[in-house]
């Protein structure tokens, strides 16, 4: 039985020395220190030994079956690690190699200057505020003091869809909305496409888009308008920008006025952009009216405001240097592309 259990040492340490697998490894536990395996078989056979052989070939046995685990152990390890660096060999990846280019969008021109411009009202308090782009007429024209059947109401030409919807022509719309549910201060700026019917041209599209801003306070007064104005002129066109009004009309300003800034392009000197003028017009505004105000429910006699209108296109036009406000529309990649940031 010594024998047997030496030579059956020496057979498992020659068979783990080709074991690659822990598969295999697995089998030869099994087949020698299983429960039905060869070293119990042999220990099966103590019975036949004389009482002086048994502790020693029980210690032999003992011997064995812990030589035999530890060698099993070893190589499990050897194996386990050999799996691994063939794994990592296996996994390696060439980080020098060129990486695949992912396309990816860019903001749209409009949406790059509405940004900034949320940048530039955000930091002065204002709040953004949406609204709906299919507006009633009281909202579009009758809260805004533009009654039924009032000339200004030629000012624009308006898609109607029924008597009482329309596309809005202007934000405002959603402005008058504030104004009914938020007690002032108020001070708000309303993104938006507005709808006009419009020849198509160069200069013109019967669909284009506005920031209008409101704000309604206590003892709001047109030099306020002025100052975010000039805030806002200088932080678009650089510090040196100066603004000047002019006086206007709108039906839902009073006093109205035309916004001018300084001519970004020639410092003033007289170029093609502000056709020798040294002023390029921006944006309409002006306080807001009473009737405005009574409308909503805000008491013009303890309240004013002030509100202005600005188109996005032609700004975004300008800034630049696009000749035809249609590319800002067709969506053409090759257009579209040259404004990726
Ligand atoms: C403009 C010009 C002047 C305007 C007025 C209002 C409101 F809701 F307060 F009545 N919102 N926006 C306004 C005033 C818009 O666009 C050229």
């Amino acid at each position: 039985m010594k024998a047997a259990l030496e030579a059956m040492r020496e057979s498992v340490r020659q068979q783990l020395d080709s074991v690659s697998d822990l598969k295999n490894l697995e089998a030869l536990r099994v087949k020698y220190l299983g429960k039905k395996g060869e070293l119990t078989g042999i220990l099966k056979q103590m019975g036949k030994l004389s009482p002086e052989e048994r502790p020693l070939i029980g210690q032999l046995a003992n011997e064995v079956r812990s030589q035999l685990d530890a060698w099993m152990g070893e190589t499990e390890q050897k194996v386990k690690e050999q799996l691994q660096a063939a794994r990592l060999q296996a996994e390696t990846v060439d980080i020098s190699m060129p990486g695949k280019k992912k396309p990816t969008g860019g903001l749209h021109p409009l949406n790059q200057t509405l940004e900034d411009f949320i940048d530039i009202f955000q930091s002065m308090g204002f709040d953004v505020v949406d609204g709906p782009e299919v507006e009633t007429d009281y909202y579009n024209f009758q809260a805004l003091n533009v009654p039924q059947d009032h000339p200004a109401r030629d000012m624009q030409d308006t898609f109607f869809l029924n008597e009482n919807l329309l596309l809005r022509s202007q934000t405002s719309a959603a402005q008058i909305r504030v104004m009914e549910h938020r007690k002032p201060p108020i001070r708000i700026i309303c993104p938006g496409r507005v709808f006009r019917a419009d020849e198509v041209d160069a200069t013109h599209s019967p669909v284009f888009h506005q920031v209008e801003g409101l704000v309604v306070d206590k003892g709001i007064s047109i030099c306020d308008l002025k100052g975010v104005l000039e805030q806002f002129a200088r932080e678009i066109y650089g510090p040196e920008t100066k603004v000047r009004f002019r006086p206007s009309f709108f039906p839902f300003t009073e006093p109205s006025v035309e916004v001018d800034v300084s001519c970004p392009e020639c410092g003033q000197k007289g170029c093609r952009v502000c056709k020798g003028t040294g002023w390029i017009e921006i944006l309409g505004a002006g306080m807001v009216h009473p009737n405005v105000l009574s409308g909503c429910g805000i008491d013009p006699e303890v309240y004013s405001g002030f509100a202005f209108g600005i188109g996005l296109d032609r700004l975004t036009t300008t800034r630049h240097k696009i000749s035809d406000i249609r590319l800002l529309f067709e969506n053409d990649l090759r257009f579209l592309k040259q404004f990726q940031k």
